[in-house]
C-alpha cells in the first residue's frame, strides 16, 4: 500500500542506461521502487538489481562514522586529519606525492570539485578513476577518431537500426534495459543481431548470428570487415572525402591480412566471417556497440578505431540508426569524462596537453597551481604508490585492492602508503580495511546532484532519506577538505552551485570549438535544479538541446575531418603455455554489481548464481582431471582463487571465465584480479583484464558442506568458502582439507548458532560414510542446516534455502534431512526468474508441457514478465527442452 507522500523521482545507481527510478513510501513506511515510465532512458522497465534498490537501503556494515586509524573520530577530527595530512605531504614531497583515485560511480559533482582541488588547486593530475579500468579506451578511441570524446548516437539509433553488431558485450546481463529495448525493436522491425564474443553468452543466445572469435583479435576481424566493405565498393565517397582523413593508411593496414588470414586469426570460419561481412555491407542502418571485451585489452584503442573506421568509411555515423556506440558501465562514467577526472584531461572535455586549455581553464578557476602534464594512470598510479613516491592516496567510491589488476600487489602497495584516506558506504570491501582515514560517504537514495548515462542524458538522482548515521555528501566532505587546506573556490552551499559552475565552464569561451557544452544550465536556479528533468547535451544556451553528432561532419579536430587509424593486428600481451595452459576472461553475472557491496545485501539476487565460479569447457576440464562441480583453484604468477568448476561448451576451448564480483566479504579466496597482470593498452593505459594464461587444477577437499542459517555461517575451519544471503538469513559452501569429521558441535559452529537449551539438533549419517546432514530446530522451526559430504553436495539448494524458519513439527522434517522436497513440492532447481523466483525445472516443464516461446512462459509461469532480465535465458531454456522433446 503506497501513501500519499509524494513520490520521488531519481536515477538508478547501478549501470550506464541511466534508467529513471520512481521512489515512493508504502504506509508501513517502507520505501518502493519502481520505473520511471516517463525517463527516456527506460520508459518504466528496470531490470533485476533496479528493481532491488529499495531491499539495499538499511543495508548493514554501512559505515556510519568518520574513523581515524582504527578508532571512531567526529568531523572535525577527520577533516582535519585529512587537510594537514594532504599538506604534510605535499610540503615536504611535491603535489605529485599526493594522488585521489575517483570513480563512475560518483556524481558529477563531487567529481567536478574533486577534479578541481587536485588539477587547479593541488596542482597534480594525480586524478585518476576506475574509468580507466573501464572506458579509457574509448575515450582515447574517441579522441583518436574525432579529436573529441564524443558518443555520436543515442538509444533510439538501437531502435531505429536494421543490424545491430554487439562487441565484446553481454547487453543481456549488462544493459538488460536496452536490451530489452533493442528486443522489443527486434521483434517490430526485424533488426538483426550480431554478437562478438568468445564466448556463447545470454546475449548470444538472442542473436540472429554470434562469432566466437579468439579473444583479443578483434581488430583483425574488423580489418577484415574493412577491407571487405572497400571490396565491394561500400564506401560513401562524398562523405570521406568531405570529412574524413586518414583512408589510405587504415585501408593499407587493413587489407595487410587476407580473408584466410582473418579467419586463421580469429578462430572463425570463411564461411561465418563472410556472412558477418555480407550482412555488414548490405545494411545501411547499423549500430555497432562494444563495451569491456573491446576497451579492457592492450589493443583496445586499436579496436575502438577498427570498429570506427568502418563507420567512417560508409558515412554510418550520427544518422537514425548508424554509428559506432561505446557503451558506458558505471551510472556516471560519462559524467567523469565531462568533468576531466582522468589523469589526461583537464575539465569540461579540455586536454592538459593544450597550453590553451591550460590556460582558459586556469582563468575560469583562478586556479593557484594549474597541472602543466598528465598525471599517473591507475595502474601506474599503484604502483608508484608501492615505490614510494606517492605517499598520500584519497580513495572515492571505488575499491582498488578488489579491482585493480595485479589486486594483491595493490593491497600490498596501500599497506605500505603513509596515508590512505577512503570515503566509502561500507568499511567492509578490502581497500577501506586498509584505510587510515575512513570517511563516510552518503550513499544512492541520500545523495543529491547529476549523473549521464550513455546517450549523453543528465538526468538527476535525488535523496530519498537522510544520509545515515553521520555520514556527507563527498562534494561536502572534498570542498570542506580544499577550505581547512586554504583554498578559495570551495565555498559551494549546494550541488546545484557546482552544476552551475561546471555548465559555466562547458560554455567557457566555447564558441562551438568543444563538443561538450552545457551553457543552457549556467544560471540554472536552485528550484529549476531541483525540479531539472532528464536532458541530453549538448545543451548550449539559447539553442536545442540533444540530437546527434557528426552526420555532416563538424569533428572537433583541427581541420574538421574525422581521422581514421592504422590498426595493425596485435596480441594480447602474455600467450598461454604449457605452465600457464588457459586464458582467463574475466566478467560480470546478471544480478550482482561488482564487489557486491549493495547488491550483496538481497536474497533474491544470489538465487541465480551464488557462489564464485570457473567456466570451463568440457575438453579443458578433461585435460585439467576436473569434473563439473569440484572446487578448482585458478592460478597465475601473480596469484590464485579457489571457486567452482562449472563446465559447459558455452565456453570456447582453451579459455576460463571467472566472475569478478566475489571478494572477501563473501567469499574466502575468490579474487578474479588477483590473477591478472597490469599490462596496458599503450594510447589508453587500460588494463588487459580479460585474457591472462592461467592454470586450473582440482582441489582436493576432504569434506565439503552446503549450509543454511538464521545467523552469519562461520566458516573458521574450513579451507573454502562462500557466503550469500538467503530470505530470513545466510546460505553458504564451505569445504575443508582436515579430517576432524563433522559432529554436531562443528556444525553448529559453521552454521554461526550456538545450540541454547530447548534446541533440538536432527542429526543423520556420519561423514566417514560419506553423508551427514544436521538440522537445527528452534521452538519448532528450522533456524540452520548442514548437508556435507566428501565430494560436492547434492541438494535442492533454493528449496533448502527457502526453509529457514519452516514449522519442523511434522513431515518437513523428514525431507529437510534428505535434503529434498516430497513429491508434492516440485523442485524449481535453479532460480532463473529472480523477479518472481521461477526456476529452470519449473520452465523446462511448462516448455515440455507445451509453452512455445518466451511468452507462452510468462503467461503460464510470470516469468520474465517484470524486469525482463532473464528473457534470453528463458528462450534457451524453451528451445533445449523442445529439441530434447523432440529427440
Ligand atoms: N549485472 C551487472 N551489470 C553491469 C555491471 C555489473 O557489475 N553487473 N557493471 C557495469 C559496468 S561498470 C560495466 S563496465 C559494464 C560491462 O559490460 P560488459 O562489457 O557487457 O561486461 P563484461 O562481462 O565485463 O564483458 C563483456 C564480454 O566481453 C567478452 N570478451 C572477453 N574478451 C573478449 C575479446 O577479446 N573480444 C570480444 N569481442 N569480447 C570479449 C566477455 O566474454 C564478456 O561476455 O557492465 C555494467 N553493467
Ligand atoms: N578482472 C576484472 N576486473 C575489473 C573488471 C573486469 O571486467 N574484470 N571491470 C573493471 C570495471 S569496468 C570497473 S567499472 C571496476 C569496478 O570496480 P570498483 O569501482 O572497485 O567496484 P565497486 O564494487 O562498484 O566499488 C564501488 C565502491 O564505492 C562505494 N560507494 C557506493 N556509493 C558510493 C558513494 O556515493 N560515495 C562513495 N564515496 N562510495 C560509494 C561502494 O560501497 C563500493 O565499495 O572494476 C574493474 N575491474
Ligand atoms: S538497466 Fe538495470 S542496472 Fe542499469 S540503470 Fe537500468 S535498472 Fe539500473
Ligand atoms: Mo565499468
Amino acid at each position: 500500500m503506497v501513501t500519499d507522500a509524494p513520490d520521488i523521482r531519481t536515477t538508478c545507481p547501478y549501470c550506464g542506461v541511466g534508467c529513471g527510478v520512481i521512489a515512493s513510501r508504502t504506509t508501513d513506511g517502507r520505501l518502493e521502487v519502481k520505473g520511471d515510465p516517463d525517463h527516456p532512458a527506460n520508459f518504466g522497465r528496470l531490470c533485476s538489481k533496479g528493481s532491488a534498490l529499495a531491499e539495499t537501503l538499511d543495508a548493514d556494515g554501512r559505515l556510519l562514522q568518520p574513523r581515524l586509524h582504527g578508532r571512531d573520530a567526529n568531523w572535525d577530527e577527520a577533516l582535519d586529519a585529512v587537510a594537514s595530512g594532504l599538506r604534510a605531504v605535499i610540503d615536504a614531497h611535491g603535489p605529485d606525492a599526493v594522488a585521489l583515485y575517483g570513480s563512475g560511480q560518483l556524481l558529477t559533482e563531487d567529481y567536478y570539485v574533486a577534479n578541481k582541488l587536485m588539477k587547479g588547486f593541488i596542482g597534480t593530475a594525480n586524478m585518476d578513476t576506475n574509468s580507466r579500468l573501464c572506458m579509457a579506451s574509448s575515450v582515447a578511441g574517441h579522441k583518436r577518431a574525432f579529436g573529441s570524446d564524443t558518443v555520436p548516437g543515442t538509444y533510439e539509433d538501437l531502435e531505429q537500426a536494421d543490424l545491430v553488431v554487439l562487441v565484446g558485450s553481454n547487453f543481456a546481463w549488462c544493459h538488460p534495459v536496452l536490451f530489452q529495448r533493442l528486443q522489443a525493436a527486434q521483434a517490430k522491425r526485424g533488426t538483426r543481431i550480431i554478437v562478438i564474443d568468445p564466448r556463447r553468452t545470454a546475449t548470444a543466445e538472442a542473436a540472429d548470428l554470434h562469432l566466437p572469435l579468439r579473444p583479443g583479435s578483434d581488430v583483425a576481424l574488423f580489418n577484415g570487415l574493412l577491407a571487405h566493405l572497400a571490396t565491394v565498393g561500400a564506401e560513401d565517397t562524398a562523405y570521406v572525402a568531405e570529412h574524413v582523413a586518414g583512408l589510405d593508411d587504415a585501408l593499407a593496414a587493413a587489407q595487410a591480412l587476407s580473408v584466410y588470414e582473418v579467419a586463421a586469426v580469429t578462430g572463425l570460419d570463411a564461411i561465418t566471417l563472410t556472412r558477418f561481412f555480407d550482412m555488414v555491407a548490405a545494411t545501411q542502418r547499423v549500430v555497432t556497440v562494444y563495451s569491456q571485451g573491446v576497451n579492457q585489452s592492450t589493443a583496445g584503442t586499436d579496436k575502438v578505431n577498427a570498429i570506427i573506421n568502418c563507420h567512417l568509411f560508409t558515412g554510418r555515423i550520427g544518422k537514425p540508426g548508424m554509428g559506432p556506440f561505446s557503451i558506458t558501465g558505471q551510472p556516471n562514467a560519462m559524467g567523469g569524462r565531462e568533468v576531466g577526472g582522468l589523469a589526461n584531461q583537464l575539465a569540461a572535455h579540455m586536454a592538459i596537453d593544450s597550453a590553451d586549455d591550460r590556460d582558459r581553464v586556469q582563468r575560469f578557476w583562478q586556479a593557484p597551481s594549474m597541472v602543466s602534464t598528465p598525471g599517473l594512470m591507475a595502474v601506474d598510479l599503484f604502483r608508484a604508490i608501492d615505490r614510494g613516491e606517492v605517499k598520500a592516496v584519497w580513495i572515492m567510491a571505488t575499491n582498488p585492492a578488489a579491482s585493480l589488476p595485479e589486486a594483491d600487489a595493490v593491497a600490498r602497495a596501500l599497506e605500505k602508503c603513509p596515508l590512505v584516506i577512503v570515503s566509502d558506504v561500507t568499511d567492509q570491501t578490502r581497500t577501506a580495511k586498509l584505510a587510515d582515514i575512513l570517511l563516510p560517504a552518503a550513499g544512492w537514495g541520500e545523495k543529491d546532484g547529476t549523473v549521464t548515462n550513455s546517450e549523453r542524458r543528465i538526468s538527476r538522482q535525488r535523496p530519498l532519506l537522510p544520509p545515515a548515521g553521520e555520514a556527507r555528501a563527498d562534494w561536502r566532505i572534498i570542498c570542506d577538505v580544499a577550505r581547512r587546506m586554504g583554498f578559495a573556490g570551495f565555498d559551494f552551499a549546494s550541488p546545484a552551485a557546482i552544476f552551475r559552475e561546471h555548465a559555466q565552464l562547458s560554455a567557457f569561451e566555447n564558441g562551438g570549438t568543444r563538443d561538450f557544452d552545457i551553457g543552457a544550465y549556467g544560471a540554472v536556479e536552485d528550484a529549476a535544479y531541483d525540479a531539472m528533468l532528464p536532458f541530453q547535451w549538448p545543451a548550449p544556451k539559447d539553442q536545442p538541446p540533444g540530437g546527434r553528432f557528426f552526420a555532416d561532419g563538424g569533428f572537433f579536430t583541427g581541420d574538421r575531418r574525422a581521422r581514421m587509424v592504422a590498426t595493425p593486428v596485435r596480441s594480447p600481451v602474455e600467450a598461454p603455455s604449457d605452465t600457464w595452459p588457459l586464458r582467463l576472461n574475466t566478467g560480470r553475472i546478471r544480478d550482482q554489481w561488482h564487489t557486491m557491496t549493495r547488491t550483496g545485501q538481497v536474497p533474491r539476487l544470489f538465487s541465480h548464481l551464488a557462489e564464485p565460479f570457473a567456466e570451463l569447457h568440457p575438453a579443458d576440464a578433461d585435460a585439467a582431471g576436473v569434473e563439473d562441480a569440484d572446487l578448482v583453484t585458478v592460478r597465475s604468477p601473480h596469484g590464485q582463487v579457489i571457486v567452482r568448476a562449472l563446465i559447459t561448451d558455452r565456453q570456447q576451448k582453451g579459455s576460463v571465465f571467472v566472475p569478478m564480483h566475489w571478494t572477501n566479504p563473501y567469499a574466502s579466496c575468490a579474487h578474479a584480479d588477483a590473477l591478472v597482470a597490469g599490462h596496458v593498452d599503450p594510447v589508453s593505459g587500460q588494463p588487459e583484464l580479460k585474457h591472462m594464461p592461467v592454470a586450473v587444477d582440482k582441489v582436493d577437499a576432504d569434506w565439503q558442506a552446503f549450509v543454511v542459517s538464521a545467523s552469519r555461517p562461520d566458516p573458521a575451519g574450513a579451507a573454502y568458502w562462500s557466503l550469500a544471503r538467503a530470505e530470513g538469513g545466510w546460505r553458504a559452501e564451505m569445504a575443508g582439507i582436515d579430517h576432524a569429521g563433522m559432529n554436531a558441535d562443528r556444525a553448529c559452529a559453521l552454521m554461526g548458532l550456538a545450540p541454547m537449551p530447548g534446541d533440538e539438533c536432527l542429526e543423520v549419517g556420519d561423514l566417514a560414510r560419506g553423508d551427514y546432514r544436521l538440522a537445527l530446530v528452534r521452538g519448532g522451526r528450522l533456524a540452520g542446516l548442514v548437508v556435507a559430504g566428501r565430494g560436492p553436495v547434492a541438494a535442492a539448494r533454493s528449496w533448502l534455502a527457502d526453509q529457514l524458519d519452516a514449522d519442523m513439527t511434522g513431515t518437513q522434517r523428514h525431507r529437510i534431512l534428505a535434503g529434498r522436497m516430497g513429491a508434492d513440492e516440485p523442485d524449481r532447481g535453479a532460480i532463473i526468474c529472480a523477479c518472481f523466483q521461477v526456476g529452470i525445472n519449473q520452465i523446462a516443464d511448462a516448455a515440455r508441457a507445451g509453452a512455445q516461446s518466451v511468452d507462452a512462459i510468462g503467461a503460464c509461469l510470470n516469468a520474465g514478465t517484470n524486469c525482463g532480465s532473464c528473457r534470453a535465458e528463458i528462450k534457451r531454456i524453451v528451445e533445449v527442452a523442445h529439441v530434447r522433446q523432440a529427440g
